[in-house]
């Protein structure tokens, strides 16, 4: 099976775990919640499945963990597209929630898709003390430590008085986009009670190898194909990975997180494929 099949393969099966927590028919705010969370790569998704499957972590366990992360990935989507932060009008290629619905129904399912979150890592079927150490660390990554604070520094750097740095932004990245990415590739170890140190450098370089790629994305991809409005960032004059390195600067540094990502799984056997695979693909997406 090629990477791409074994991907859309777990985005399915998440999917259908996810589907288990909704109601039908249901009120508007699940239709919503539902809308935003089905759909899209699952890449933080995969990257839980795997990493649970070289800690064994049974599979059923592992996709309720990956239907977790992606209800808060989703969640920041559905936030970040508010008229009060990105305003963007299309996501994944559909319109996003408070277009399809209005902005009082996209704050909702996003602070509903989170408090779900929550709700399935408390069911997880694993001992009761490693759930706990899972739900401290989603609640840090995703919070005022982690994802929300990468996403407050961004919106205040667009009114500083100068661009950021590299090393800003690689700080702030490290936060907004790294921090659910690390949960996500540390959640095997985390749930196992396992050392999460070689996946947590495996992630911190892939972490930041993406966000790359999004910016090179960002400048020279296919708004049909990614399905969503491009250029925003250096259209409103915000540094960038590209405007602070050029393309082929980026492009080189996250083929070097790349490597780096895959020298941190050397302790794993062929078992870390899919997660090599992973680091791969992240740099070769067209999405
Ligand atoms: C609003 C609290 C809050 C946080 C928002 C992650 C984020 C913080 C905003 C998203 C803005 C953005 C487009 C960041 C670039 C990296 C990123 C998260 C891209 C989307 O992730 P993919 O490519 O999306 O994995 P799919 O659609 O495949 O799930």
């Amino acid at each position: 099976m090629t990477f791409q099949d074994r991907l859309k393969s777990v985005a399915a099966e998440v999917d259908a775990t996810l589907e288990t927590y909704f109601n039908a028919p249901a009120e508007p705010l699940e239709d919503a919640m539902r809308y935003a969370v089905m759909g899209g790569k699952k890449l933080r998704a995969f990257l839980v499945v795997e990493s649970c499957a070289l800690h064994g972590i049974k599979h059923q366990e592992a996709l309720k963990a990956a239907a977790a992360i992606e209800c808060i990935h989703a969640y920041s989507l559905v936030h970040d597209d508010l008229p009060s932060m990105d305003d963007d009008d299309l996501r994944r290629g559909k319109p996003t929630v408070h277009k399809a619905w209005d902005e009082a129904t996209a704050v909702l399912a996003g602070d509903a898709l989170q408090s779900l979150a929550f709700l399935i890592l408390g069911t997880l079927d694993v001992p009761s003390d490693r759930i706990v150490q899972a739900v401290i660390g989603l609640a840090t990554d995703a919070g005022k430590d982690g994802m929300v604070l990468g996403q407050a520094r961004d919106i205040a750097a667009e009114s500083a008085d100068a661009p950021l740095s590299l090393e800003a932004i690689t700080a702030l990245q490290a936060q907004k986009t790294g921090a659910l990415i690390r949960w996500s590739a540390t959640a095997g170890p985390t749930l196992a009670g396992d050392d999460v140190a070689p996946l947590a450098a495996y992630a911190t370089a892939l972490g930041l190898a993406f966000q790359i790629a999004d910016d090179i994305l960002d400048e020279t991809g296919d708004e049909a194909k990614i399905g969503k409005r491009l250029h925003k960032d250096a259209d409103a004059g915000k540094a960038t990975f590209v405007s602070l390195l050029g393309i082929k600067g980026a492009q080189d540094m996250a083929c070097a997180l790349v490597a780096q990502a895959n020298d941190a799984l050397c302790i794993y056997d062929a078992q870390a494929d899919g997660l090599r695979d992973a680091a791969n693909f992240v740099i070769s997406r067209e999405h």
